[in-house]
């Protein structure tokens, strides 16, 4: 098992609008990728900062993992994403030595990049989420709104 790089933070939150008024408006980021990621139930806006993404994650619905989250908990941080060279393979030298994981195959993310999650339970109350480097569309410049399906 081996971590690249950290990849992002998700951060989540009620309502998008407010949430960007606070890191573009007051923190100064900018916004360089939006979209509706309806298999994961969440509306997300990316910020780059360095070789690391921050990532606002608002609900779609109640009755989604970030929609239960901000009930639970009210808003916060939500899940820290490690970039891995192979998500499967991650995921399988994961269970090899008992860590719970929530996706069982890989799945597709923002972007279109290749991801999975890992149960907080097994790490330390963290939500972590494994992205395969250099998939999807992260690179500088490519930052088109793309719904996956
Ligand atoms: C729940 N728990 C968390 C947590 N969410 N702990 C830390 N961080 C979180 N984000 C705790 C919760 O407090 C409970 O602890 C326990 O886990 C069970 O929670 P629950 O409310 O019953 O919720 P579940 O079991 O229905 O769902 C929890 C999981 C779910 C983590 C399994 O949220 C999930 O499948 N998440 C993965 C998908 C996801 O989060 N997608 C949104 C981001 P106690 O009370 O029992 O101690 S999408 C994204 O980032 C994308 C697409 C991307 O970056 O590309
Ligand atoms: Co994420």
């Amino acid at each position: 098992m081996q971590l690249n790089r950290l990849d992002h933070v998700g951060i989540a939150v009620n309502d998008l609008r407010t949430a960007r008024g606070f890191y573009e408006g007051v923190l100064g980021l900018e916004a360089t990728h939006e979209e509706v990621i309806a298999d994961q139930g969440v509306h997300e806006v990316l910020y780059r900062l360095g070789d690391a993404w921050v990532q606002l994650v608002a609900p779609l619905e109640p009755d989604t993992p970030v929609g239960k989250f901000l009930a639970k908990r009210g808003e916060g941080m939500h899940h820290v994403g490690y970039s891995v060279a192979n998500v499967a393979t991650a995921l399988d030298d994961l269970r090899s030595v008992g860590v719970e994981v929530i996706d069982e195959v890989p799945r597709i993310g923002s972007g279109g990049t290749t991801i999975a999650f890992v149960h907080p339970k097994g790490a330390h109350g963290v939500l972590i989420e494994l992205v395969e480097e250099g998939s999807g569309h992260r690179e500088p410049g490519v930052r088109r709104a793309r719904r996956s399906t």
